[in-house]
């Protein structure tokens, strides 16, 4: 099978709960996604899905991503998609880093060899663990007051698991952390992610004075040398998401992290999370499968990842579909009391919506 023609399009995709907000005063106010297909000399069409938030948060930009598959598109026709590993290594080969820019066509690659094979991603992938994934859901940067509300409305809308968003003044931050706790039903599992935006001093002040919370902390400070030296101060399990951008860091992390958070987005995709994923567990790490941003077709994929990771290694994933006011696919099962299943038809399982894609940016082939 070979790739015969890829179209690409772009797709604003702005938050229903209006701006997000993370450390460091960087704010979103939805995606910019990029969608691509990857249309066969055969009948399948394989669709794929990326969006970085923003500019700021990752080395990862939707601009940047855009004039990356101008250059990789035309060097990608005549290439057989099923072949995952050799067409990553071939896109590596094309255009060093960039990662995140190869992420939707590496996506659309493992849609069509699910489509040929018959196999929905989860069984391809490793194997379907459970029909359900937990969802968590990220309450923005605020005041206290105005976090506690937020995560009192995400968990009445079934969410069990809130991330709060802290990596400011530590003081404030424990506030912001106390605050959602007591808000919350009793039972409700709490992440504490600064996003890196802590010095390594505010990060000790934090686990500091939040001690007696039962929380997990998510990537305090940039470096992981940073979190390395805060580890034997913090009583929190420690998962690191921004620095995990590779095998490298994954290997780094190990003994440091109880846990990492996969992007598909930062890692390049589905092939090199599986890679990583498969590692982690091996290596009896928890893991997260996500993304940096996108909607039904990129929450496809990650459901599909999260629910072939064993439960026993799982931590969750995020449902963006759901926090964008625009559905790009149909297929994506509704998200239910705070978890989330995965298509059961062949590949992603889900069907673009022409419609809300309008006009390709690209189209070669
Ligand atoms: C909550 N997220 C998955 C959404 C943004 O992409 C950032 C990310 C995080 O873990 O901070
Ligand atoms: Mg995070």
């Amino acid at each position: 099978m070979r790739i015969a023609r890829i179209t690409a399009y772009r797709l604003d995709l702005p938050f229903k709960d209006g701006a997000y907000v993370v450390s460091g005063g960087r704010a979103a106010l939805g995606f910019d996604a990029t969608v691509v297909a990857l249309h066969t000399d055969g009948d399948v069409t394989g669709w794929g899905e990326m969006a970085p938030l923003g500019a700021a948060y990752d080395p990862a930009f939707a601009g940047g991503a855009r004039a990356a598959l101008e250059e990789l598109a035309p060097l990608l026709l005549g290439e057989d998609p099923t072949q995952v590993v050799r067409l990553n290594r071939r896109m590596d080969a094309i255009l060093m880093g960039h990662n995140y820019a190869k992420a939707a066509i590496d996506m659309a690659c493992w849609d069509i060899l699910g489509k040929t094979a018959g196999m929905p991603l989860a069984e391809l992938l490793g194997g379907r663990y459970g029909e359900t994934v937990d969802l968590y859901r990220s309450v923005s940067q605020d005041a206290p007051a105005v976090m506690a509300q937020r995560a009192t409305h995400y968990t009445r809308a079934g969410y069990r698991r809130i991330q709060v968003k802290v990596g400011g003044d530590p003081a404030e931050d424990v506030a912001r952390v106390r605050a959602v706790a007591a808000a919350v039903p009793r039972g409700t599992v709490l992440f504490a992610d600064a996003n890196g935006g802590w010095a390594l001093g505010d990060a000790r002040r934090f686990v500091g004075l939040a001690r007696d919370l039962d929380l997990t902390l998510e990537q305090p400070c940039r470096s992981l040398a940073d979190c390395a030296a805060l580890r034997p101060h913090c009583p929190f399990p420690l998962v690191l998401d921004e620095s995990i951008d590779g095998l490298a860091a994954l290997l780094a992390a190990r003994g440091l992290a109880d846990g990492v958070t996969l992007k598909l987005a930062r890692v390049g995709g589905v092939t090199k999370a599986r890679q990583l994923r498969d590692a982690a567990v091996e290596l009896g790490m928890k893991v997260t499968v996500e993304d940096t941003g996108g909607s039904d077709i990129d929450t496809a994929a990650m459901a599909h990842l999260s629910l072939s990771t064993p439960e026993a290694f799982r931590l969750h994933t995020v449902d963006f579909n759901n926090w964008v006011t625009v559905s790009n696919a149909t297929g994506m099962p509704e998200a239910k009391d705070g978890r989330l299943a995965a298509p059961t038809a062949p590949g992603l399982g889900v069907t673009p919506r022409m419609e809300v894609l309008g006009e390709p940016f690209l189209e070669v082939g």
